[in-house]
């Protein structure tokens, strides 16, 4: 097709994947690896800031939360103009944002909902406090179709205590076992979202598992060749991947694979351009295979 062949008006857009993020200078993690991966696979990224970090390739060093009308205000101009097939959230920055994200996509309850709990960076910086959290799981976690914790994270969400009165009825929650992810994954279902995608790569073992549960328990466990090397970004491309893959039509499960699918090859052709994490190539297969 040449550059001037108008047929290309015809021709039905990408699908479109709404993504709501903290950017990243790098170009490793965040809004970026958002925009990079949903390039990647074919859909269009349309891109909320939630906050503006500093950082390098080694960690974060600052970041400022957008102020939350400004995250609402960019996202209902883009919803109220397109049609949007998946959303996807990561850094959120603030409690305020959290509420005003959960505003907003409770309007669009038909679209699919991915949320990547970010709460800190690769070296573990912390990018999101105790109130936050709480805040994640009242409001965002009762809309949320995926979530796709790494098991720190899972852990992390699974040991809040909530706000009803569990703990006056002979302290169940703090008895809950945290160190067993299927039992994580099982409140996690419980406070709300529809699925969990908990990552392995902070277990041990030579192979890094990746588990989907549902309401049921164990969907399906895929086990990946453990890769050298420490990446910025994998969580970001994972999923936003899920986001793209189930905005171009799959199911959940289907999606889910073929995002750990994607985000592998990604993190096998990653690349070191700093003097920190590695990056994944999003792109690799424009860049070839060596
Ligand atoms: O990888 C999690 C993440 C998400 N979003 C932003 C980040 C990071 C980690 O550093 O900076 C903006």
């Amino acid at each position: 097709m040449s550059l001037s062949d108008s047929s290309s008006f015809s021709t039905p857009p990408p699908p479109i994947v709404l993504v709501f993020a903290g950017t990243d200078p790098t170009g490793g993690a965040g809004l970026q690896a958002d925009i990079l991966t949903l390039a990647s696979l074919g859909c269009h990224p349309l891109s909320v800031v939630t906050a503006v970090t500093v950082q390098d390739t080694i960690g974060v060093d600052d970041y400022l939360p957008m102020d939350p009308e400004w995250i609402v205000d960019q996202a209902r101009s883009v919803l109220e103009d397109m049609p949007v097939a998946a959303i996807k959230i990561g850094m959120i920055g603030s409690v305020e944002a959290v509420a005003a994200i959960a505003e907003v996509v409770s309007d669009y309850p038909d679209i699919p909902l991915v949320l990547d709990p970010v709460l800190s960076s690769g070296r573990g910086d912390p990018l999101a406090n105790e109130e936050l959290m709480a805040a994640l799981i009242d409001l965002l976690l009762p809309q949320t179709t995926v979530l796709t914790p790494n098991s720190i994270e899972a852990r992390r969400l699974a040991e809040e205590p909530e706000d009803d009165d569990e703990e006056d009825e002979g302290g169940e929650a703090d008895a809950r076992d945290t160190s067993d992810l299927a039992v994580c994954a099982r409140h996690l279902i419980d406070m709300g979202c529809e699925f969990v995608l908990i990552t392995g790569a902070h277990e041990q073992g030579a192979q890094v598992v990746n588990t989907l549960y549902n309401t049921r328990g164990v969907m399906d466990a895929q086990a990946w060749e453990r890769l050298p090397g420490s990446y910025h970004g994998s969580g970001c491309t994972l999923a936003s991947a899920l986001a793209g893959f189930l905005a171009l039509g799959q199911d959940v499960a289907e999606a889910a694979r073929e995002a750990q699918a994607y985000t592998w090859q990604t993190l096998k052709h990653g690349y070191r351009p700093g003097m920190g994490q590695f990056i994944p190539d999003r792109m690799y297969w424009v860049h070839g295979d060596e």
